[in-house]
């Protein structure tokens, strides 16, 4: 046992060295494997066939540059990226970003946690992201056009309806995909499903720009369920405003539940009187504003109150779904939920919990579920787009919905069923990344040695 302890010590100490000045991916490489510990000592095939030195390395990385001109005439450079991490499953799939903070790091922790959510989701996808440092915000529509096509003029070369698949993320979203994908069909000469989250009129899925939201409240929704009760009545925190929030916004609502928060990079909005109908519309208003703040909310409807540099997790609620960046929500802030009695935090986003903030949570027996399992119904909806494409058909938004649905359902009892299996019955971290990961080790293992 001792020397198995100092096995992953070591392990962890390996790859905080090889992948130096790597802090978001060394967080999210070491959640992983403190979860894996009880698999692997029941497995011991997966260490001697190397699984976790082969899983952190990527199979590529591109890193390339992308030069392009604003309205004015003036040349700006930024740089581009894509990461393929993992094939054993099915082709690389994973949303491209473009943010400021978009560096290795945080890429690599992005495609790292892409490998075992597309392995929940039961579709035939392996994990790859991208994007890119360029700031979307005060953009217009010309200078991010010709910034996404200079961006394709390099990233044609490496992707493919059966090699890669990117998709929007953070800055990316339906505008940004047309004209990636206008452009990758101008330079191959070739119309296929090669991104996700394309328009209804050209290959697109209905229920793909609500699909993520709406897996995590039916993520939520079954946290619920084991406590016997639902989101009637229930008050809801969310944080972001953009497309992962959006989507959580509205199936609060559908299911009689009370969303009173939303944020951004400014301070978060209380609106106690709910966030539904004209202000939920409002919310894809802010967001296309392009000036990445919250408060004009506040100042349109005059009931909700705006705290300026504020998080929305003081708030005494009963769901937390934290859906706008990578760890917005510290110990400090998981203080807060437990003083409150929160009974669910369920991650829409992808790591927004820090460790201590976790630990806080399993502690105190709030129910928590990682980004992995709860916001796969984006990347689930995504594969469904990548099905509609090959057989060349469109489903209804009923047939898509029903499917995100139960991928939901499913992921929910396997996180469930596979924690209960390692000895940690009801710890949602630890049976996702243990289901995730095992689909995709003996995917591996089939492979041979690659
Ligand atoms: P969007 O660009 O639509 O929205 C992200 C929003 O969060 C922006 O408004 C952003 O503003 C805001 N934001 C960033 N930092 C903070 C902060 N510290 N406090 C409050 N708000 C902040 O992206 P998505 O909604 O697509 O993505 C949100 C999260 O969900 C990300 O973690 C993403 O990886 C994850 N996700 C997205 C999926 C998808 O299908 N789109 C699928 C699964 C997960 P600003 O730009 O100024 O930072
Ligand atoms: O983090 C994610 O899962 C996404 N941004 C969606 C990826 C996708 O390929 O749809």
């Amino acid at each position: 046992m001792a020397t198995m302890k100092k096995y992953y010590a070591d392990f962890l100490e390996f790859v905080k060295t090889k992948h130096a000045g790597q802090p978001e991916f060394h967080q999210a490489v070491e959640e992983v494997v403190i979860s894996l510990i009880p698999c692997l000592e029941q497995n011991p095939i997966y260490l001697k066939e190397k699984i976790l030195e082969r899983i952190v390395e990527p199979d590529r990385i591109y890193i390339f540059r992308v030069p392009w001109t604003d309205d004015k005439g003036e040349i700006h450079v930024n740089r581009g990226y894509r990461v393929e991490f993992n094939n054993a499953i099915g082709p690389y799939k994973g949303g491209l970003r473009f943010h400021p903070t978009v560096n290795l790091s945080v890429l690599k922790f992005l495609g790292f946690e892409q490998i075992f959510k597309n392995s929940l989701t039961t579709l035939p996808m392996g994990g790859g992201k991208g994007g890119s440092d360029f700031d979307p915000t005060g953009k217009s529509d010309s200078e991010v056009m010709r910034f996404c096509q200079s961006f394709m003029n390099e990233l044609f070369k490496y992707i493919g309806a059966n090699i890669d698949v990117p998709a929007g993320d953070i800055g990316v979203g339906g505008r940004e995909i047309g004209y990636l994908f206008g452009q990758f069909k101008k330079l191959t000469n070739s119309f296929e499903g090669v991104l996700t989250g394309k328009g209804l009129n050209w290959g697109g899925s209905l229920i793909r720009p609500e699909a993520t939201g709406y897996g995590v409240v039916y993520f939520a929704q079954e946290m619920l369920k084991t406590k016997g009760t639902d989101f009637k009545g229930k008050r809801v925190a969310v944080s972001g405003f953009g497309n992962v929030a959006w989507g959580a916004v509205a199936k609060v609502n559908h299911l009689g539940g009370k969303v009173v928060t939303i944020s951004g990079p400014d301070g978060f909005i209380l609106d106690e009187d709910g966030i539904k109908d004209e202000k939920w519309e409002y919310m894809l208003e802010l967001r296309a504003s392009n000036k990445n703040i919250v408060e004009p909310y506040a100042k349109k409807f005059k009931k909700a109150k705006f705290f300026k540099g504020q998080r929305p997790w003081g708030v005494k609620v009963d769901v937390c779904l934290p859906c706008a960046t990578q760890n917005e929500l510290n110990e400090k802030d998981a203080k807060e939920i437990v003083k409150n009695k929160v009974m669910v935090v369920c991650e829409g986003a992808n790591m927004p919990c820090t460790p201590e903030a976790i630990e806080l949570f399993l502690k105190n027996k709030i129910m928590y579920a990682p980004g992995k399992a709860s916001n796969a119904g984006g990347v689930a909806c995504s594969g469904l787009e990548m099905t509609q494409n090959s057989i060349r058909l469109s489903w209804t938004a009923q047939e898509v919905d029903q499917k995100l649905h139960d991928i939901m359902i499913n992921i929910h009892n396997t996180c469930l069923k596979t924690a209960e299996k390692y000895g940690h019955k009801g710890n949602y971290m630890v049976g996702a990344n243990i289901a995730g990961f095992e689909k995709v080790a003996k995917a591996m293992i089939e492979q041979g040695l690659v």
